[in-house]
């Protein structure tokens, strides 16, 4: 009677499995199945489906309406299933509008003509450059490939998702567009409005760049980097967000790196520089073994996403995860 009532005051299913489940064979099949799959709230659904159909089989009603009632259930469980994560990396690819790289060790991209200047410490840049050792620069490109940390002695201004010595030609692909595109926009905006709940922020503008599976100098293995940064703005207010995907090497054999590893040596450096004396971060682990744990790390507590406004310094959170950071005093944790 009680199970009646519920069901008479709504259609309330946690309620309702505890109820069922709790009666014998049911709290059988619960405790089995329950103890599988019934951590997550779909899962309650399942043991309850499973129960019921059970319950079918057990009041009489025969096979023919219990094998009619398991297609019923199996469609709903089916219609439940998870909604999978949030990709970390923004869509990319010559799908969708990218330009590539051409296949040079240490190349960049052609000079890319900014549709909307971007505003990056107390300066306005219209053009810059992909650089396949991992760095987006403004201005100048840049065709060093074992990294300085920050700040620079010579003042170039870049963003370095993942400054270290990639080589295409050995493997991997370096994508990146403009786009005004009202889908990343709308999700880009999103992500910026969650992190930063208190700066009023709508993207009009974004650039994307990613490196997809790029192998270092010299290699002897089949290892990959993929990474992403992403430039972004409303034409006064910018940020970058790097998401780290895979990363699987930290140094090229030129920076001291082993060929059959790509590990050791001057390891890559990720962070951005300014091109002023104060306005610089680097990231923690940065040009130490530990950068290749760069995608369990984060700001924004989102592993292997770090994000920064970047029109003005203003650094928020700290890491979740940086073995080396506390002894690093460059890092503004
Ligand atoms: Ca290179």
């Amino acid at each position: 009677m009680r199970v009646i009532r519920r069901l008479r005051m709504g259609w309330e299913p946690h309620f309702f499995a505890a109820e069922l489940t709790s009666v014998p064979p049911f709290s059988l099949f619960w405790g089995s199945f329950h103890s599988e799959i019934g951590t997550k709230p779909e899962g309650e659904f399942v043991c309850l489906f499973v129960c019921l159909f059970v319950f079918t089989v057990f009041a009489g009603i025969g096979m023919k309406s219990s094998f009619v009632f398991l297609l019923l259930m199996s469609g709903v469980v089916v219609n439940i299933e998870p909604t999978p994560e949030a990709a970390l990396l923004y869509p990319y690819g010559l799908d969708k509008g990218d330009s590539k790289n051409p296949k040079l060790d240490d190349g960049t991209s052609k000079r890319v003509v900014l549709s909307v200047p971007f505003s990056f410490y107390g300066k306005e840049y219209e053009t810059l450059y992909v650089n396949n050792n991992g760095v987006i620069s403004f201005d100048t490109p840049v065709k060093q490939y074992t990294p300085d940390p920050f700040p620079l002695a010579d003042g170039r201004p870049f963003v370095a998702p993942y400054w270290g010595d990639v080589d295409n030609v050995l493997g991997g692909e370096i994508f990146y567009r403009q786009t005004t595109d009202p889908a990343l926009l709308k999700l880009i905006t999103q992500h910026i409005n969650q992190y930063f709940p208190s700066i009023p922020f709508t993207a009009t503008w974004a650039f994307v760049a990613t490196w997809d599976h790029v192998a270092y100098y010299d290699s002897r293995s089949n290892k990959g980097n993929t990474f992403q940064a992403a430039l972004t703005t409303n034409t006064k207010t910018s940020f970058v967000i790097l998401n780290y995907k895979d990363i699987q090497w930290t140094t090229g054999v030129a920076s001291g790196g082993d060929p059959k590893t790509g590990l050791g040596g001057t390891p890559a450096h990720a962070g951005f520089n300014s091109g002023d004396e104060t306005n610089y971060y680097n990231i923690p682990g940065s040009r130490t073994d530990a950068i290749i744990n760069i995608t369990t790390t984060s700001n924004v507590n989102v592993p292997g996403r770090w994000v920064f406004q970047v029109n003005e310094l203003e650094l928020i959170g700290v890491p979740t995860e940086v073995p080396h950071a506390a002894a690093d005093k460059r890092c503004w944790l």
